[in-house]
């Protein structure tokens, strides 16, 4: 069986003080990476970091706006060679096309789309210097899958979906995997409004097959194999993990 450890392997979550990313970044850690969790609040990270460290895992702190390549430019030293990247920073801006405004759509295709760009641009040279690195890429069930109020999230979801394969394009030949996973609707900070509102947490249960929102938990094995050498030949792909909603109508 080809190895699932990550022992000897740097890993970058962007975005891993709190739900999705910090569940990967936990996950990765327990596969044996050293883990440099990011974040833009620094006392939240903190805890982070140390809520790894008691568990005895290798982690350290790199807060770095995403979204400004200056920025980017001088986290780089302390970043140090990333063998493992994971693109999860996102956030929502929910509101109808028709009246939303511009910066509205900029935050969210900056730190949801753009960020990926810059932050994989930073370390990339690095990955084909040493012909091997892992890139994963947080897209979303709405990087194929719509609903009113989500104009914005769902561009920025969708892109990223192509962006992983441009960037399998490009990368592939230097031993270097990029793929995605695609999560459904999934219980964390940016759900719970949704999940609160009954009408809508009874409409999620109808519409995915599994009956029930998935957590983050139910996100990280598949990291783990993205981030493996169990997954050395596969690039270009995104691994939806919704319970099976976007397979039915
Ligand atoms: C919404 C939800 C979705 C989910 C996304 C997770 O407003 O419908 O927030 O955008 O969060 O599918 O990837």
């Amino acid at each position: 069986m080809p190895s699932f450890s990550l022992a000897g392997r740097r890993a970058l979550v962007t975005g891993s003080s709190q739900g999705i990313g910090l569940a990967i970044a936990r996950a990765l850690a327990h596969a044996g990476a050293q883990l440099v969790l990011h974040g833009r609040e620094t006392s939240k990270l903190a805890q982070a970091v140390a809520s790894l460290q008691a568990d005895g895992f290798t982690a350290e702190a790199c807060a770095f706006d995403v979204t400004d390549e200056a920025a980017i430019a001088q986290a780089a030293p302390q970043l140090g060679a990333i063998d493992i990247l994971v693109n999860n920073t996102g956030i929502h801006r929910r509101g109808p096309l028709a009246t939303m405004s511009l910066a509205d759509w900029n935050t969210v295709l900056h730190t949801n789309l753009t960020s990926a760009f810059l932050v994989t641009r930073a370390v990339a040279p690095g990955m084909i210097a040493r012909r091997s690195g892992k890139v994963i890429n947080i897209c979303s069930l709405m990087s194929e899958l719509a609903r009113p109020t989500t104009g914005n999230y769902a561009a920025s979801k969708g892109g990223l979906k192509m962006l992983t394969r441009a960037m399998c394009a490009e990368w592939a030949q230097h031993e270097v995997q990029i793929n995605g996973i695609a999560p459904g609707y999934i219980l964390t900070e940016m759900t719970q409004t949704l999940a609160a509102d009954p009408q809508f947490d009874s409409w999620i249960k109808s519409r995915t097959p599994a009956g029930r929102w998935g957590s983050v938990n139910d996100l990280t094995g598949a990291c783990v194999f993205l981030a493996s050498p169990a997954a050395n030949f596969v690039n270009g792909q995104i691994l939806t993990i919704d319970g099976g909603l976007s397979a039915v109508v």
